[in-house]
């Protein structure tokens, strides 16, 4: 007879990610299972999902709990639960191989516990691995600890018995850690852990912990915090008892030396951590100590003796030793040393300002022109421009400085006020009296962070780095109200908007003739007899060759273009600035013009008699021109509904026709006039909506209310 698994699905608010856990576990291949699926009052819509199991497959069966009672309460409720001869646990928000569980069966053979392997996943295609059908490899470990200080109890199979045996149950008064209660007596007599190669679960590192923080994303001395109390509770409950002192003991140093030395750092964080501390580390027998090293374990014992004084010089000394091993190690660590130890500490000059736009790519975008407008009114500014490289051909007198060099850091630490289109580095602190204009560089099309609903990313990171960020923000400019909308949801934004329109399209209203136009040309080297189409496409998230380097293949065909066009237009391409491909037009001289290394978008939009774009951010700046755009949408449905979801309904409500082939360009652009005409009425509606406050004085207003108020 075959045994019978108890899988243990615990879910609080998992609702994103509910469907690919639990359709993972009611796919398995060992089909003899209950699954015991305990809602931990959940108040998005789990309930729902749950139950289209419930109500599938007679081996689910769920527990609905009115309020939170936390992972601890819930594990235990599904234990008790459990009919099965072995306990599995799986948490809502992963899901396992379809073999996970078999594996693991066979491997046990009659054993009482045997481990998986748990691949953590960042993006889809981690899945996508390769698991040998027939093969149970059991590998012997030997560190026993080192497998405990994980402290992890997913992928792995329990009997019944040992759980009986030793009443194994979770903590329940904590959030975090409540596993070492599970996992202590287990462990405790084990000179060796075994683990299946082949079974293998995944687990998805979330990436929203500001809107929806998975527990141990929670603040760290918070996190840490619960580790002490379930340290604390259970030296008393399992009092008597030296096995289980003994790991409870090594597993408090071990954290010790791992994450509590990283927020014992400046004087009020010790001082806030020190007692609770130090309290749970009287109760660890000296025995322990003495595996550590002189440093370590002069930190230990003055916690361990409640000597503050003494605890504050022993640690200054190993962050010391720690951060100056780092220093030297690496030119880039020294520089952000000296930013923060020297140059931060110089005086601020409330008259200096550093300017970046498109990380040091492009002299272009707002920045450009919120300079260029005070190097005309308020001369008396000292102005920085940052760049990767320091050749750019700009008016006034402003300095270049490169991106991230030692003069880099020392004007972003002494000037008042940053303007820039893009985020910041991550390591950059604002100072008191510090003035940040962020101007952002599009309105949106693309969902962007907070609304983004990926599950996958390439950087987990990503929205906790953007918050951040975007907290050190004191301006931000909105082009019209629809953007003002979208910045407050999808970047948190409630600092101060600026709502007057974009200083990078005054230009498109003061220079919008044509004498400016030809000036542009033949400054270009364009035909002044050829009307002019720019191809500006934006980006593929999925399509890269690392991050920030963007793969890009031009979608169509030129000869045909130039066959059916050459007579009357040229092309400008114009790649995103994140596209590393260099685009060989050799054999199109005189027809295709390559603009993608050109600083500002603007001048070319200026220039242009068409538009063709796609899911960039550029066809609404060009509508301020009321010229025909094209939407050369190839990839529309794998861009909008896998990559990332747009803001608007594109098929609906764009001002021009969405094509998908070279024919269709081309007989779009012979008969633009019928086009135009086509799209009057929508045409006016968009631009009534994006275009609104644009009056080729945004600049002006922009610069009056940031550095006048200031
Ligand atoms: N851009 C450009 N050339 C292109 C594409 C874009 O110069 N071929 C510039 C334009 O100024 C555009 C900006 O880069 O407005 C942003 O480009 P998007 O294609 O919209 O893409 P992205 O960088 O992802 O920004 O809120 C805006 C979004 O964040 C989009």
């Amino acid at each position: 007879m075959e045994k019978l698994v108890s899988i243990i699905v615990t879910v609080y608010n998992t609702a994103e990610f509910l469907e690919e856990c639990l359709t993972s576990v009611t796919n398995q291949v060992y089909k003899n299972i209950e699954i015991i699926i305990v809602n931990d009052g959940s108040t998005d819509n789990s309930a729902e999902i749950i139950e289209q199991y419930t109500n599938a497959d007679s081996r689910c069966r769920s527990i609905n709990l009115t309020e939170n009672k936390g992972v601890g309460f819930a594990r235990n409720l599904g234990i008790e639960q459990a009919t099965g001869d072995f306990v599995y646990f799986v948490d809502s928000d992963d899901f396992i191989n379809e073999h996970a569980v078999k594996k693991l069966v066979e491997g046990l053979g009659n054993k009482t516990y045997i481990i998986g392997r748990t691949k953590k996943l960042t993006n889809k295609e981690d899945s996508n691995i390769e698991i040998d059908e027939l093969a149970v490899t059991v590998r012997k470990r030997k560190k026993v600890f080192k497998v405990l200080q994980n402290l992890n109890v997913l992928n792995s199979l329990f009997s019944i018995e040992i759980i009986r045996k030793y009443n194994l149950r979770f903590s329940e008064d904590t959030d975090c850690y409540t596993e070492i209660a599970f996992l202590v007596p287990l462990f405790k007599n084990r000179t060796v852990i075994y683990q299946v190669k082949e079974s293998v679960y995944f687990r998805r590192l979330r990436n929203d912990p500001i809107t929806n923080p998975s527990l141990m994303q929670q603040d760290r001395e918070k996190v840490l915090k619960d580790f002490l109390t379930v340290y604390n509770y259970l030296k008393e409950e399992q009092k008597g008892k030296n096995k289980e002192q003994k790991l409870l003991d090594k597993l408090l140093i071990h954290f010790y030396r791992s994450k509590f030395i990283l927020i014992m750092r400046d004087a009020t964080q010790i001082e806030r951590n020190f007692e609770q501390l130090a309290n749970a580390m009287e109760k660890v027998s000296p025995a322990q100590f003495k595996n550590q090293n002189l440093l370590v374990r002069g930190e230990l014992k003055a916690l361990r003796n409640h000597k503050l004084k003494n605890y504050k010089r022993a640690v200054s000394i190993h962050h010391f030793g720690r951060d100056s091993k780092q220093t030297f190690t690496s030119k880039t660590k020294l520089t952000r040393q000296i930013y923060k130890d020297i140059f931060q500490k110089r005086p601020l000059n409330e008259k200096k300002i550093v300017f970046e736009s498109f990380l040091g790519k492009n002299y272009a975008d707002s920045p450009k022109y919120i300079y260029e407008y005070m190097v005309k009114h308020y001369p008396e500014y000292e102005f920085i421009w940052s760049f990767n490289e320091i050749n750019h051909d700009i008016p006034g007198n402003a300095k270049q400085v490169k991106r991230l060099s030692l003069a880099y850091y020392y004007h972003m630490a002494t000037a008042k006020y940053w303007v820039n289109n893009m985020r910041q580095p991550l390591h950059l602190q604002k100072r008191e009296g510090n003035v940040f204009l962020q101007t952002w560089h599009g309105t949106p099309l693309k969902k962007l962070v907070f609304d983004m609903n990926e599950v996958y990313s390439a950087n987990p990171k990503y929205k906790q780095q953007f918050y951040e960020q975007s907290r050190l923000w004191d301006y931000l400019i909105a082009a019209n109200s629809y953007s003002s909308d979208i910045f407050k949801s999808a970047f948190k934004f409630d600092k101060v908007m600026l709502e007057d329109g974009y200083p990078r399209n005054d230009t498109l209203y003061i220079n919008n003739n044509s004498d400016y136009i030809t000036k542009m040309k033949t400054k270009l080297n364009i035909p002044l007899d050829k009307k002019v189409i720019l191809y500006a496409p934006t980006w593929r998230d999925d399509e890269f060759y690392e991050p920030g380097k963007y793969k890009f293949n031009l979608k169509f065909d030129l000869q045909k273009l130039q066959e059916k066009l050459g007579n009357e237009y040229v092309i400008l391409l114009r790649m995103h600035y994140f596209i590393a491909d260099d685009l060989n037009i050799d054999g199109y001289e005189g027809f295709v013009y390559n603009m993608s290394k050109y600083d500002d978008i603007a001048e070319l939009y200026l220039i242009s008699d068409i538009l063709i774009t796609d899911y960039s951010s550029v066809f609404f700046d060009y509508s301020n021109l009321r010229r025909p755009i094209l939407f050369y949408t190839y990839d529309l449905e794998k861009y909008r509904d896998q990559l990332r979801g747009f803001y608007i309904d594109i098929e609906n409500e764009v001002p021009g026709p969405l094509v998908k082939t070279t024919d269709e360009i081309i007989d779009a652009v012979l008969n633009i006039d019928k086009v135009t005409i086509e799209y009057k009425e929508k045409y006016d509606i968009f631009y009534d909506k994006i275009c609104g406050w644009e009056s080729g004085k945004a600049t002006e207003k922009i610069v009056e209310k940031v550095f006048k108020n200031n």
